[in-house]
């Protein structure tokens, strides 16, 4: 294939390899799927399409020669702004779905139901019961966990009062602002019904209004997200720094290689938890290296952050790492699991492995998570995979050489314990000093998906490096820090090569004082998407020491390849908090002038966070840029 064809696709040499292989071979993949679908309607594009009765499809002309409204009436502006609020609901439903079901799990393991899930961080329990404003003193860990569990679930009623894990995790200005525009969501559950409400046939047409509820959705989102994040870090434990490698090297030919794919840790950690036990049967089957534990996508994420399990690769090319022909199993819990995973089944020995009941796929095995019985459940995974490594075909297999090392695990908790290494008393006055000195010029959060439509990881890539060298600070989640660490980012050798002289000195001056003997990675890796809600708390914490409101901090957010409606729910909440959030792939809703301005303008007046829109990663960088040294001249600085 053409080298710059194959460099549309992607610019990861491991991926590039196994398109080429895939054509070889004749097996289709993401991309020739995309090609298959051109031209993708413009209607849809512009978000100017409405299915949303069936007196319909109802469709906008973006040229004014046809219909402005659809049977109901319906014009561009409230077609654009339902479409984008029933992203936004998706979003929400599977962020906050991901968390109930750990809320589920800690209830049933504070009451002794669920053995296999112990309270693994007590101390992350104890800090959010109190902020949750439950008291601690006095309670064993399971009575502590049987609250935090219910006031958990109480957040997805249809309470009254604020959302608890929105409202006491951002500052008291932001609190505020979503009073005085009456966005401030009550139970997780309740904002996304009364989405779907607003947005069904005859209800919201009022663009302002429905974004202003969507903006309410998103904040549910966001509770949603750190609740993901906290009950995580509760059950199995808060990550601390870890070294591994990353990309498709890490496959072994002489051991039973098992993807974990997907979002929820429920399943997967244990699986690392009892791999060792395995260990030998893996050896009598004949695989001399025994068990190799792989990530893919943010169930990837969560188990290289607690247990440094190297990421293989993510999202556009998940397909990719079962055509090396080694995946034994790629198991799969729910959300960016792609259903083309199974068509491969057909050519290749890889099981694909179902695991939760909501997400299945026709032509995969169906190996259902039980609580009750965890560890069980996951060996039986485990000699299923077993079993496949058996079934290998010799001709198939072809593992690229591409893998580099990757330093990950950077939670709030990590963060702040590697400041504290600094200035013990004060730990984040190192990091304000040095942004007032300019040392860092402002601090920007990648995160979000690789697209299709997208070169994948070119935009991460040259975003990344160009911020770094004008100081950026740099914090990752997701995809997108997949991404970095599968090009060799989240290493102290890029610190080296890419960053700033400001920043290289500061994190050169962390790193040293954290004991490493060198700077501190280029980009701070974070975690799964949920974990966004970490760097919030990072953000968070600097404006309450500054005693401004996040909308006047000189951080940026950017989804330079962002796909799913979870990275449309994410962003919204991102400007909502006050940041100006770059996305680098055109969102559905051009078709509406007035809702686009609403977005990357008016957002600015209200919430003080606006999208900025830019497919151009350069010119994105220079506009995060200037966001940023707008930022800093509001403060003086
Ligand atoms: O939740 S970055 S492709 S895997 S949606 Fe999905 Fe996007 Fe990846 Fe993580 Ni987030
Ligand atoms: Fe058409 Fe209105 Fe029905 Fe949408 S809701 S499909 S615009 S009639």
């Amino acid at each position: 294939m053409d080298k710059d064809i194959l460099s549309q696709k992607s610019i990861d040499k491991a991926c590039q390899s196994m398109i080429k292989k895939s054509e070889k071979e004749g097996i289709e993949t993401i991309w020739d799927r995309l090609e298959n679908q051109q031209p993708q309607c413009g209607f849809g594009e512009l978000g100017l399409c409405c299915r949303n009765c069936l007196q319909g499809p109802c469709r906008i002309d973006p040229f004014k020669g046809g219909p402005q409204e659809g049977v109901c009436g319906a014009n561009a502006d409230t077609i654009v702004a339902r479409n984008l609020l029933r992203a936004i609901v998706g979003g929400t439903a599977a962020h906050s779905g991901h968390a109930k079901h750990l809320a589920h799990i800690l209830a049933k393991s504070a009451q002794g139901k669920y053995k296999d899930y112990p309270v693994k961080d007590p101390d992350k329990l104890k800090a959010v019961a109190s902020r949750l404003g439950i008291e601690t003193e006095g309670k064993s860990i399971e009575e502590l966990a049987g609250e935090v569990a219910r006031l958990a679930l109480e957040e997805f009623s249809d309470k009254e009062g604020p959302n608890l894990w929105a409202a006491t995790t951002v500052t008291k200005g932001r609190v505020e602002t979503f009073s005085k525009l009456g966005v401030v969501p009550g139970g997780i559950d309740s904002a996304i019904s009364e989405l779907m409400h607003r947005t069904h046939y005859g209800v919201d047409a009022d663009p302002v209004n429905l974004l202003l509820g969507g903006i309410k959705c998103s904040l549910a989102d966001y509770a949603g997200c750190h609740m993901g994040t906290d009950l995580a870090d509760i059950l199995f434990g808060t990550p601390q720094p870890v070294v591994t490698d990353a990309n498709m090297g890490v496959l072994k030919e002489n051991a039973v290689n098992i993807a974990l794919h997907g979002h929820n840790p429920a399943l997967s950690d244990i699986i690392v938890q009892v791999v060792k036990e395995m260990e030998e049967d893996a050896r009598n089957a004949g695989a001399s290296e025994g068990i190799n534990l792989v990530g893919i996508c943010c169930t990837g994420n969560e188990v290289l952050m607690r247990h440094g399990v190297p990421p293989l690769t993510h999202s556009v090319s998940q397909e990719l790492a079962i055509i090396t022909g080694v995946i034994d199993a790629m198991v799969v819990d729910y959300q960016c699991v792609v259903p083309s995973l199974a068509n491969l089944m057909e050519c290749y020995h890889t099981k694909l492995i179902t695991t939760m009941p909501i997400a299945k796929i026709a032509g995969a095995e169906h190996m259902e998570l039980n609580e009750e019985n965890a560890r069980e459940c996951a060996k039986d995974i485990i000699k299923s995979a077993i079993e496949a490594y058996g079934k290998r075909r010799p001709e198939k297999i072809n593992i690229p050489d591409n893998k580099c090392t990757s330093i990950a695990g950077f939670s709030t908790e990590a963060i702040v314990e590697a400041l504290k290494k600094v200035d013990s008393e004060d730990p984040l006055k190192p990091l304000i000093d040095n942004i007032v000195k300019g040392n860092i010029l402002g601090v920007c959060l990648f995160a979000g998906c690789n697209n299709a439509k997208v070169p994948q990881d070119e935009n991460f890539v040259t975003m990344a490096k160009e911020m770094a060298k004008n100081n950026v600070l740099i914090l990752a989640t997701g995809c997108g820090a997949g991404s970095f660490a599968r090009h060799g980012l989240l290493t102290p050798q890029a610190t080296e090569d890419y960053a700033g002289e400001g920043l290289k000195a500061v994190l050169t001056a962390i790193g040293e004082a954290a004991g490493l003997n060198g700077p501190l990675p280029l980009i701070l890796h974070m975690g799964s998407c949920v974990d966004n809600s970490r760097a919030v708390d990072i953000a968070v914490a600097v404006a309450n020491k500054l005693d401004v409101d996040l909308d006047k901090l000189p951080v940026v957010a950017s989804a330079p390849e962002a796909m799913t409606e979870k990275a449309i729910s994410i962003g919204t909440w991102a400007i909502s908090g006050g940041l100006p959030t770059h996305v680098g792939v055109a969102p559905n809703v051009l078709g509406s002038p007035l809702v686009a301005e609403l977005l990357t303008e008016k957002a600015k007046e209200l919430v003080g966070g606006y999208f900025i829109v830019e497919t151009d990663p350069l010119k994105a960088c220079e506009k995060l840029l200037e966001a940023i040294k707008e930022r800093r001249k509001g403060l003086g600085l």
